[in-house]
């Protein structure tokens, strides 16, 4: 009769040993995944203007554009070229939540620097909270393009 205890005992034990790791995985929301999006700018718009993700994904995004310039995240502060005929590729990971506005900046004019805008590492804030060249005209080359939102895990 002991030996039936024991098997049974060890059968639980292995049952719960499995179920384990599928229960951490339900916890927290869907596990990490590493996503491609494909985004095009042309006109003046970017396709799709918006898209969301999970806190702790991997992103990896390939641009098309039909002008030079360069296209921003903020909130994570990247910033890549834009090249007509070519496809900007970047990966990083969406850690910080938020809606994070994504601007195109035309091509560089000869005083424009890079250091335009530094974000103050405001991960999470809302959109419009740092200033794009406020001495630049209205037409300014700066586009709002449309939106990253990181949903938290
Ligand atoms: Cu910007």
């Amino acid at each position: 009769m002991r030996s039936v205890c024991q098997n049974k005992l060890i059968i639980s034990l292995a049952l719960s040993l499995l179920l384990l790791p599928a229960l951490v995985a339900c916890g927290s929301g869907p596990a990490p995944q590493e996503l491609t999006r494909a985004l095009k700018l042309a006109d003046g718009r970017l396709t799709p203007d918006q898209f969301q993700v999970n806190q702790g994904d991997t992103l990896t995004l390939r641009i098309e554009s039909d002008r030079p310039g360069s296209i921003h995240f903020h909130g994570y502060d990247i910033e890549r070229e834009l090249t007509p005929g070519s496809t900007a590729e970047f990966r990083f990971m969406a850690d910080a939540t938020g809606r994070f506005p994504i601007t195109f900046h035309a091509a560089a004019e000869p005083n424009a620097s890079s250091d335009h805008h530094d974000e103050g590492g405001q991960g999470g804030n809302a959109a419009g909270e740092h200033q794009h060249q406020t001495d630049a005209p209205a037409d300014s080359a700066e586009l709002e393009l449309g939106f990253l939102i990181v949903l938290p895990r």
